[in-house]
């Protein structure tokens, strides 16, 4: 098993029940792809993370190859087609990210509504000096229309929790999703409906080239100038250059971001320099127990296939 990112000891000494183990030896520093490709000669099994790319040339370079595992639940960094042509398993990291990734979604909607990093930078800098009626007003999340664009599991995690909020939720979806609208009180919406009746508009859907760059000039120009869109689907949902313009030409409010179409974002980013905007560096599913039961579905998917058993958690054809 070859694991292309440092993971905790007590993970790695459980597949050392099972397999010869290969580890990077970065938690943060991705392998470089030669290295990748080098070290797959002889893998049986890669854990992956999205910075790998399983396409031809890795399939060339692991000729023993029967699994990619990747610690995610998006998998846009496989050729899923290309991997079951040659009877490769992959699999995902499904449901157990899902409530910890709805919560972080939630985390940037409030964060961003409310204003609370020029709030911190504000009090930080020495620039509080006294109460103003409207200092540092923000956007209420309580009672407000709220569009997700996806409505797989996140997106309905995400839907639970606008119901404490007292939030009209609106979705949009490839199909509908009739147990959601019951269950829910979700409302079904167009592309155009949700964008033009949105306050906030949340995109928790996976990246495809059906969805790759929704978020573009054209969509912009369709949402309200007061709406903030949260992104923790991909960078590659959103235009950038597009988004940046809609901001500055005062046809969105703002954007709060766990992903950036290149990661990690560079320091001359525009993001980086806007108010409205908030980045986070790829955290969806980061919390200690989430990132925990995420290794130990991979580690033991990969425990099935080198056993010839069925995975826990595939990606269907
Ligand atoms: C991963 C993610 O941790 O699951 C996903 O699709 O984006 C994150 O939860 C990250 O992509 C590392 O592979």
């Amino acid at each position: 098993v070859l694991v292309a990112r440092q993971l905790p000891d007590k993970f790695i000494q459980q597949i050392e029940q099972f397999s010869e183990v290969d580890v990077w030896n970065s938690e943060l520093e991705p392998m470089p792809r030669e290295e990748f490709l080098k070290r797959s000669k002889d893998a049986t099994i890669v854990i992956t993370t999205l910075s790998e790319k399983i396409d031809e040339t890795f399939f060339e370079s692991a000729p023993k190859i029967k699994g990619v595992v990747n610690l995610a639940v998006g998998f846009d960094n496989i050729d899923i087609e290309l991997a079951h042509n040659k009877g490769v398993v992959v699999t995902n990291t499904p449901e157990v990210l899902t409530e910890t990734t709805a919560e972080l979604g939630f985390t940037l909607m409030l964060t961003a509504a409310r204003r609370i990093v020029e709030a911190v930078e504000y009090v930080e800098n020495g620039e509080w000096k006294s109460w103003g009626p409207y200092l540092l007003a923000g956007k209420d999340v309580h009672g407000s229309t709220v569009g997700i664009y996806g409505m797989g599991a996140i997106g309905e995690a995400f839907a639970r929790r606008l119901k404490g909020f007292n939030c009209k939720v609106l979705y949009h979806n490839r199909s509908k999703k009739e147990d959601a609208e019951k269950q829910l009180n979700v409302e079904y919406r167009t592309m155009d409906q949700l964008l033009e009746e949105s306050d906030f508009v949340v995109c928790t859907a996976p990246l495809t080239p059906e969805t790759k760059g929704i978020f573009n000039k054209e969509t912009f120009k369709k949402m309200k100038d007061s709406a903030i869109l949260i992104n923790v689907g991909r960078g590659g949902h959103v235009v950038e250059s597009d988004l940046i313009e809609a901001i500055e030409q005062k046809e969105i409010l703002g954007a709060a971001l766990d992903v950036v179409e290149n990661e990690p974002i560079s320091m001359d980013h525009p993001f980086l320099k806007m108010d409205q905007v908030i980045v986070v560096p790829h955290i969806g599913s980061s919390s200690i127990n989430t990132r925990d039961n995420m290794v130990q579905l991979c580690v033991d998917n990969a425990k099935h296939i080198i056993e010839g058993n069925a995975p826990v958690t595939p990606v269907k054809k």
